[in-house]
């Protein structure tokens, strides 16, 4: 039976995508190139430096460390400017209630997140007190396929990574999980997240709503 819960945060908490994808477009544009919402699918779960390194190449730009640097931490403020004005109506249907319930059957919960900007996030959406720990990529240094941010999560809870489950809407995210050694419910397209043990539409189908 499931001791921990453990969530990503990016497409299965909110939908923050959108606002990556606006940050990174505005940076390909000045390079002098189209970033699509296409090759932005890309980019989901995957780290800040990482992502650069994909949008470079598809632009087909060049840049070195320095500039590397400059660019993320240009699409960083302008995503930063994006987040500000998130609001607690933009949590996933049914997320809410279903952290709530998790907690009420005695559940831990935890955050297993690529961004650097979680807490932010959490904060930001009023639901940083549900939960029991925050691993997130500024207490990680493997991205995700590698299992470390789950790992640090579970012990973070002080559970087995077994005695787990961990929620992801990234191929990525769901191949850690797995290596992790959890159950993995994956959120999206059953083609896309195959390796996981079960996949839904949203926590919504999760959640008893009265
Ligand atoms: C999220 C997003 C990724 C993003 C990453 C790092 O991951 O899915 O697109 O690049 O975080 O974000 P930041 O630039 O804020 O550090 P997750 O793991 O929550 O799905
Ligand atoms: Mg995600």
């Amino acid at each position: 039976t499931m001791k921990g819960a453990i969530f990503d945060l990016d497409g299965v908490i909110v939908d923050t995508a959108k606002y990556h994808y606006l940050a990174w477009r505005s940076l390909a544009k000045r390079l002098g190139f189209e970033f699509t919402e296409e090759d932005n699918e890309r980019l989901k779960g995957v780290s800040r430096m990482e992502s650069l390194q994909i949008l470079l190449e598809v632009g087909g730009v060049e840049a070195n460390e320095a500039e590397r640097l400059e660019m993320a931490d240009a699409k960083n403020k302008e995503y930063v400017d994006y987040i500000s004005r998130l609001e607690p109506s933009e949590i996933l249907p049914g997320a809410r209630e279903y952290l709530l319930q998790l907690r009420s059957r005695g559940v831990k919960v935890a955050l297993g997140s690529a961004s650097k900007n979680a807490e932010f996030i959490l904060n930001r959406l009023g639901i940083a007190e549900l939960f029991d720990a925050v691993i997130d990529g500024t207490k990680v240094s493997k991205a995700k396929p590698d299992p470390e941010v789950f790992l640090a999560a579970s012990a973070a809870l002080g559970l087995e990574p077994s005695a787990c489950v961990v929620f992801e809407d990234a191929a990525a995210g769901v191949q850690a999980g797995k290596a992790a050694g959890s159950k993995v419910v994956g959120i999206g397209s059953a083609d896309i997240l195959a390796e996981a043990d079960r996949v839904i539409n949203g926590l919504y189908e999760l959640a008893e709503i009265h």
